[in-house]
């Protein structure tokens, strides 16, 4: 089927195993496409939206119990399960391809096997990283297509003998109680069975380019992050790059395509993006970080994304996009979802395919429905987007969604000090990962959940990369999610986060003093710009530099709180926390305690 042989083995291999009745390589073709897309709407896979409205746009819903990723279901099967370590779920290889290897038997049969080669990061670049996934569902490979670089000229990069990551995907008979979404970074395999819903199934995104690409990196001394990645254009016209971890849903894509406030516009600031989920990280020659995302699109949260919030990621969902489980506008063959604009269709369907009553309080779409849109469709896609070296690094952001403790932003001290504010993130959780919506869960680096090995391993490997980066960025963390007591947010956000971004390239360039305090350095409220800013936070409550100072200030207490709940955190990982960062926490600990 190609020129690899050990591709060619074990495509047979598999073949072997589920026994589709067809296999088909994905070549990339623009007639392969329609032809995919065809055959998916004419089995109802696919729904072709409003060509005129959405050119190249098509809809999907999934199954009505297949809507997230299923981390209670994921797992990392590593030789010794302290590998893995807590943060996984572990299950011997062996094991886990005996068990699964039970479900994949046959499970092929009537089905197409489609082979999908494609590449992580500009095809053939240092940073690139060469996958192959078999799949049954053309919606995967549609997916896939967008979200990498698929085709031929993977697998001529890959020739006769290179390597590549094994994703063997199924739907099988999408029985939930036996969806398992496994990884074997010791193999480079990924087996993903029984789910249809992206975050399982598009093999390069997660599985890939995050948790075998973590442990890739481990091993071979670079870092896989799921990290957004912008450039900020100065007046002069210089362009500055920052890297930021947020947990799921606490809203990276808004943040990679911010639009700056008028008055930096005025100025001529403008922001690129580069990525908005994932960053694969190396150190260039010169002891910088460059880091370079590995993906081709965005497989973005629709609810909430509309002309105010997002409109650089609206305008690229408007042609070659697949929407996933949004409201179907029957009168046009468009596309709808809460927070979209203040019309829901009077016409339509909701994301399970029934008839929707906008009237009735149900949701249209689901909160986790999805658009898969090309990278290049961006308005405000960075130059440098197929660059094959990546982007320097200044800074590196981390954030979460608290209510209290976290200030609006705030310095680490140096590298190491940075890895432990990594360390001890915190986000309420969100509607992108099955399970509770709303409490408040521990995710270091936003990595907890894509990790593919133990996070205490994850956290030295941190640590030892500063020690080899000779110009290393600055380190950040910031919190747009503060909120009231009555539960109102008291920062505006969105483009107006370009004010904090401001203070934090001011500070990476030494322009700016800060005050020192417990736990980082903050700023002093004069140094954010708030000219222009009219956000009223509730009614007769406008945002000035009071509320700023009020949500710039160290709550002792807060903290002192949250450091009790890290060390139970730590203390899951017994000694494999670096004994850095347990000082790191004493440290803070004392200083809070003063
Ligand atoms: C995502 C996630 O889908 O982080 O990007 O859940
Ligand atoms: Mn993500």
């Amino acid at each position: 089927m190609t020129k690899n042989k050990k591709l060619n083995a074990w495509i047979q291999e598999m073949a072997e195993l589920t026994q589709p009745d067809k296999i088909v390589l994905i070549d990339g073709s623009d007639e392969q496409i329609e032809a995919l897309r065809a055959e998916a709407c004419a089995t109802g896979e696919m729904f072709k939206l409003n060509q005129e409205k959405l050119p190249g746009c098509y809809l999907h819903r999934t199954a009505v119990n297949d809507v997230a990723r299923v981390e209670d279901r994921t797992f990392i099967c590593t030789s010794k399960e302290e590998d893995a370590g807590p943060n996984n779920h572990w299950m011997a290889p062996a094991d886990c391809y005996a068990k699964l290897g039970k479900l994949y038997k046959n499970c092929n049969r009537g089905k197409t096997m489609y082979v999908i080669p494609y590449s992580m990061g500009v095809v053939g670049s240092e940073f690139a990283k060469n996958g192959i996934e078999l799949t049954d569902s053309i919606y995967v490979v549609l997916n896939m297509i967008i979200m990498t670089r698929v085709g031929t000229a993977v697998l001529d990069a890959m020739g006769e003998d290179g390597d590549f990551i094994k994703g063997l995907h199924s739907r099988a008979n999408m029985d939930e109680n036996e969806k398992y979404i496994c990884h074997f970074p010791e193999d480079n395999t990924i087996w993903s069975i029984n789910s249809g819903y992206g975050g399982n199934v598009l093999l390069g995104k997660k599985c890939f380019a995050l948790r075998i690409a973590s442990y890739l990196g481990k091993n071979e001394g670079w870092m896989a992050e799921h990290m957004l990645i912008l450039g900020i254009e100065t007046p002069e016209g210089e362009v500055k790059y920052v890297a930021a971890a947020f947990p799921s849903a606490c809203g990276k894509t808004n943040l990679a395509m911010l639009i700056p406030p008028e008055l930096y516009r005025n100025r001529g600031y403008k922001v690129w993006c580069v990525g908005d989920d994932i960053a694969w990280i190396r150190i260039g020659a010169d002891g910088r970080l460059w880091a370079a995302n590995p993906e081709n699109g965005f497989f973005g949260v629709a609810p909430g994304t509309n002309v105010k919030s997002n409109p650089n990621a609206l305008a690229s969902t408007m042609q070659g996009t697949i929407f996933t489980n949004v409201v179907h506008n029957l009168d046009d063959d468009t596309v709808w979802w809460e927070g979209l604009d203040k019309n829901p269709p009077k016409n339509a369907l909701n994301w399970k395919g029934e008839k929707w009553d906008c009237t009735d309080g149900s949701k249209g779409a689901h909160p986790n429905s999805r658009f898969t849109a090309p990278a290049k469709n961006c308005p405000c896609i960075s130059k440098e987007f197929d660059n094959p070296a990546g982007v320097p690094l200044s800074a590196i952001i981390f954030g979460g969604r608290r209510a209290k403790t976290a200030p609006l932003v705030y310095q680490s001290f140096d590298w190491t000090h940075g890895t432990f504010v990594g360390s001890i993130m915190a986000s309420e959780t969100t509607a992108a990962a099955a399970g509770a919506v709303g409490v408040v869960r521990r995710d270091p680096f936003a990595m907890l959940p894509f990790c593919g090995y133990n996070m205490g391993d994850y956290f030295q490997h941190w640590l030892d990369m500063g020690k080899k980066i000779t110009n290393a960025p600055k380190i950040f963390n910031v919190n747009w999610f503060r909120l009231t007591d009555d539960g109102k947010f008291m920062w505006p956000g969105f483009g107006d986060n370009f004010r904090v971004l401001d203070w934090i390239l001011k500070r990476c360039d030494g322009k700016v003093d800060a005050v020192e305090t417990e736990i980082g350095y903050i700023p002093k409220a004069e140094d954010i710009d708030l000219e222009g800013l009219d956000y009223e936070i509730c009614e007769g409550r406008k945002f000035n530099i009071d509320e700023l100072r009020s949500i710039l200030t160290v709550e002792k207490d807060y903290w002192l709180k949250d450091f009790e709940n890290v060390k139970e955190f730590y203390a899951k990982f017994g000694d494999k926390i670096p004994a850095e960062l347990n000082k790191c926490l004493e440290d803070s600990i004392a200083r809070l305690s003063k």
